[in-house]
């Protein structure tokens, strides 16, 4: 398996419809497996596939236990919302408030090419519509007012000074946590 590298704010792919996953290959199962590698990675409770450069329509998510891999989902039924903070693996550092529907019916195919249906609440419903909106080229900053979005990316543009780079490579979490404490000492 591999750590793939995760794509930014200003990445054009991240904005892009993907295109459904016509049948689930080898090609297939082997993005998945390094998805849900870079996700933990990562610390995330999601990935999409256009967050490591594939316009494909998939995600992996795994909130307390419940992994799943998605491949074509669809939000067939909303109910209720629910208000909460989102952050991004495209967006590091970025947070806001978003207003999501509380509980989701979703169909998918999962990894052996079954279809399969899921209702989902609290932080997994969130998180299924955060990964599904990005299969569809869309991010949590879209959904803030003007003023708070205006402000989120002042901050991005800030913490990136002069960087342009369109990915970043993930740091496993394991070396990760030793700089951290390195850097405390
Ligand atoms: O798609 C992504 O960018 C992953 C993203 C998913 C997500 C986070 C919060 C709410 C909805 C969807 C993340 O995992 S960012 C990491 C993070 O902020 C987080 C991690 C654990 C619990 C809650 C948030
Ligand atoms: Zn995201």
């Amino acid at each position: 398996m591999s750590l793939l590298d995760i794509y930014l704010l200003d990445a054009p792919i991240l904005r892009q419809e993907t295109t459904p996953v016509a049948r689930v290959t080898d090609d297939v199962r082997r993005l998945i497996d390094d998805m849900f590698e870079t996700m933990y990675a990562a610390r995330g409770i999601g990935l999409a596939a256009p967050q490591v450069g594939r316009s494909e329509r998939l995600t992996v998510v795994d909130v307390e236990g419940a992994r799943y891999a998605l491949i074509n989902p669809e939000i067939l039924d909303r109910e209720g919302t629910q208000v909460g903070e989102e952050g991004c693996l495209s967006i590091p550092e970025i947070y806001g408030e978003v207003e999501r529907a509380q509980r989701v019916h979703v169909r998918a195919i999962d990894r052996e090419g079954n279809p399969f249906e899921l209702d989902a609440s609290d932080l997994l419903a969130r998180c299924l519509q955060h990964e599904i909106d990005h299969l569809h080229g869309r991010l949590f900053i879209d959904y803030l007012s003007m003023v708070k979005r205006q402000a989120a990316l002042r901050k991005w543009r800030k913490q990136r000074g002069d960087d342009r780079s369109l990915t970043r490579k993930i740091v496993p979490a394991e070396a990760a946590a030793h700089h951290e404490r390195d850097e405390e000492l």
